[in-house]
């Protein structure tokens, strides 16, 4: 049944962790007070396995809750780096991040299979009104230690939807925890969340909201990815893994959450009563001490959860963690099936870590390149108005365009041709009048307007494959010797002297 399958209940998940080697289960008490965070945060600066804090400070009798950290972190075996994102979405764990993005891209031109509601599910199990919980006493986690408040949502589903009722978008923004029944959280244009909050303004009416915590793997791979506006989750979810979502209503609005969710909280989304939020050690590996803004307060109506509920939780910062595996590279596969829908000579997009999930490496077709007689300045200027000018383009800075040599999964590639075939200034596009994306340092406290422009389109295409195409060999071992010399040299290898 669906509710064994890893991709399809959170539970299953966990144990596939376990099963695949991936968990280390800590019994011991650990204090959501910073102490949780350090230790995701040397797990996922290192690649270590998944933790699950079976034992918090601060648990309720039935368990409420535990922690899974790094929920979707990199493995260390490197043949299985990927394996934690593969699981998610049903994949071996042998599965490339190719093979990973081109599951999510092919779904979307799968036949959408709706939810099946259903009447009730082990999100049920529990239920807490606003008078027998207090997010402050319940295990909230302090993330890093300049944190503006105690980061409970960073890895749970919103779920929102149009006033009309045709729409239900499903997504991840952070949210800290305000009060004993209240959050506050980022909702930032152009996000969907923002999109809906705003129609709600409209109404005058505050958002009805579901925020569910450890739902199906393959649901929270959707609700990051930058799907098109109108599109609802729950649908494309149904195409991903064949088979549909089971979903169940909630208590106090009429919303409808994934039935094996571990933690429900339902309640509403302010439309006038704003709280300050942030600052976070945010996906760009900083925190500005003191640097608090404003957002819209959630006032949380009930708590629903399954008995020793797991909450999952991503405590991001530098490199690798969640805001890295999952934004960057699902933000790419949707520019990348953009550009080809736009009929731009574009193969393949990804964005590479290194980067901090800043820039797209964007595979050029030559051959379709060069048929469409596309100038060097046309290229880039078509690219980049259709990614920069897009809501699929928001968190990304700059396109590198680069040519078939080069394998834009591997970093070392992509920064050879970045360094050695793009020129600084004659070779860029500058996009100024475009909207930029806020949360990098160099926008927020850096020298520009904070959410317009610094995005470029960096062409690392030489003039040759313009026209007649490349006309080089790299040298390396690879490219640069004929096939019986590197054989020879490989066969010889341990007879020359080296043990490696
Ligand atoms: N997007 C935000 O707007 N605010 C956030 O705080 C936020 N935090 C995220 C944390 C994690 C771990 C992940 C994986 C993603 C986060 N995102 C955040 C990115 C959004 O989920 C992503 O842009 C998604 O496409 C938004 O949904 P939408 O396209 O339906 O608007």
């Amino acid at each position: 049944s669906a509710l064994a399958n890893p991709s399809m209940d959170f539970r299953a998940f966990v144990q596939s962790l376990k099963d695949d080697g991936d968990l280390v289960e800590i019994n011991e008490e650990c204090d959501p007070n910073l102490e949780v965070g350090a230790i995701i945060r040397k797990v996922v600066e290192n690649n270590e396995k998944a933790p699950l804090f079976n034992n918090l400070k601060g648990q309720d009798e039935n368990g409420l809750w535990r922690i899974l950290g790094a929920p979707n972190s990199l493995r260390p075996n490197p043949k299985q780096r990927y394996g934690r994102m593969a699981r998610h979405l049903g994949l071996e764990p042998t599965a490339s991040l190719k093979d990973i993005l081109d599951k999510m891209i092919t779904a979307k031109a799968a036949t959408p299979i709706p939810p099946v509601a259903v009447e009730t599910g082990p999100c049920k199990e529990f239920r807490l009104t606003k008078d027998q919980f207090d997010l402050n006493k319940l295990p909230s986690p302090m993330l890093h230690k300049d944190d503006g408040g105690k980061y409970i949502q960073t890895f749970g589903m919103h779920v929102v939807q149009s006033p009309d009722g045709k729409w239900t978008n499903w997504s991840i923004a952070r949210a800290m925890v305000h009060g004993k029944n209240e959050l506050a959280g980022l909702v930032i244009e152009p996000q969907h969340i923002w999109q809906i909050h705003q129609m709600w303004k409209k109404e005058g009416k505050d958002m009805p909201w579901a925020l569910c915590f450890g739902v199906p793997p393959a649901a929270i791979m959707a609700a990051s990815m930058p799907l098109p506006d109108g599109l609802s989750e729950a649908e494309y979810i149904g195409s991903l893994v064949g088979a549909p979502l089971e979903v169940v209503k909630c208590d106090t609005n009429g919303l409808y959450v994934p039935a094996n969710a571990e933690i429900v909280f339902e309640g509403t989304c302010s439309i006038t009563e704003t709280v300050p939020e942030g600052p976070f050690g945010e996906m760009h590996g900083y925190v500005f001490p003191g640097d608090t803004h404003s957002g819209p307060k959630y006032n949380v109506e009930l708590i629903t959860h399954r008995k020793d509920a797991i909450m999952p939780v991503s405590n991001c910062g530098r490199l690798t963690d969640e805001t890295h595996t999952m934004i960057g590279p699902l933000a790419a596969a949707e520019i990348g099936f953009l550009c080809k829908s736009k009929g731009l000579p574009i193969k393949e997009a990804f964005s590479p870590f290194e980067s901090q999930v800043t820039w797209v490496a964007l595979k050029v077709d030559t051959e379709a390149l060069r048929a469409s007689k596309l100038s060097r300045q046309e290229l880039c200027q078509q690219v980049g108005d259709a990614v920069f000018r897009h809501k699929v383009g928001y968190t990304i800075h700059r396109l590198v365009l680069v040519g078939e040599d080069i394998d834009i999964y591997d970093f070392k590639d992509v920064i050879w041709a970045f360094c050695t075939r793009c020129r600084p200034g004659t070779d860029e596009v500058f996009f100024e009048d475009v909207a930029g994306f806020p949360l990098i340092p160099y926008m927020s406290h850096g020298n520009g307007p904070f959410n317009r422009g610094g995005k470029v389109v960096s062409d690392a295409l030489l003039p040759v494959e313009y026209t007649t195409g490349k006309n080089w060999e790299a040298a390396d071992l690879k490219n640069s010797f004929p096939a019986e010399i590197q054989n020879k040299v490989l066969e010889k290898w341990n007879t020359y002297g080296f043990s490696s």
